[in-house]
């Protein structure tokens, strides 16, 4: 049971896609919160008492006085229906419908390709000093352009994924597109998709997402 007075806690990293989705939707619901920095690509393993939390080693977890909970879809609806600020979640069956569709491209479809196959390859593996493995992240490119092409395909208008207003689908893609564009060749895809572009221009300038460095 979580009282008023407690400061939610998430475990996780600041750099962490899914991190950054549940810190947008305590900061757009204007929620205080602790971040408890962990490692679970620590050389010893994923350390133990975060494995008590989340028994997968994934981040993030999250404690809100005596209530915890892990996988981060659960913890944004969380967030958006225990504290007070404005609905991050649509009214109607259909929206409400289309956010646990975009959130499911997203988890399914798009993260292993945007973050991992293509700004991993492109941006991190040379800061790391490790080739780019270009026939990954050129085998990766066509799959990224069915990701963008569904979303954009399902978005509501160029303004929100979902609904008629900012909701827990766009805090969810953010952090994913976020990483994407770091990448030359993520750039020149999110420019392919001209709704999803100008999306993405109207995201990027939310003091949320310029508070964690997102745009
Ligand atoms: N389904 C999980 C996915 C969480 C996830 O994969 N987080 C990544 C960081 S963005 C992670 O923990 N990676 C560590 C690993 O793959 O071992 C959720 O939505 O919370």
């Amino acid at each position: 049971m979580a009282h008023d007075t407690d400061l939610p806690i998430v475990y996780g990293a600041a750099y962490s896609v899914y991190v950054r989705a549940v810190r947008l939707a305590l900061a757009e619901k204007g929620v205080a919160y602790e971040l408890v920095e962990i490692d679970v690509f620590a050389e010893g393993g994923v350390p133990d008492d975060h494995l008590r939390r989340h028994p997968f080693g994934r981040i993030p977890s999250f404690r809100h006085g005596s209530f915890e909970l892990y996988e981060s879809g659960a913890i944004e609806r969380y967030i958006d229906e225990a504290f007070a600020g404005p609905a991050l979640q649509p009214t109607t069956p259909e929206a409400r419908a289309r956010l646990n569709q975009m959130t499911g491209i997203l988890d399914n479809y798009a993260y292993r390709t945007l973050v991992w196959d293509i700004y991993v390859e492109r941006v991190s593996a040379p800061r790391e000093g490790r080739a780019t493995d270009e026939v990954r992240l050129q085998a990766a490119l066509p799959k990224a352009a069915r990701c963008l092409t569904a979303i954009e395909d399902l978005m509501a208008n160029d303004q929100w994924l979902v609904g008629t207003a900012l909701s827990l689908a766009d805090l969810h893609a953010v952090p994913m597109i976020g990483y994407v564009v770091q990448a030359t060749e993520g750039r020149d895809l999110l420019a392919q998709h001209r709704r999803l572009a100008s999306w993405w221009e109207g995201m990027r300038r939310r003091p949320s997402i310029q508070k964690l460095k997102l745009g």
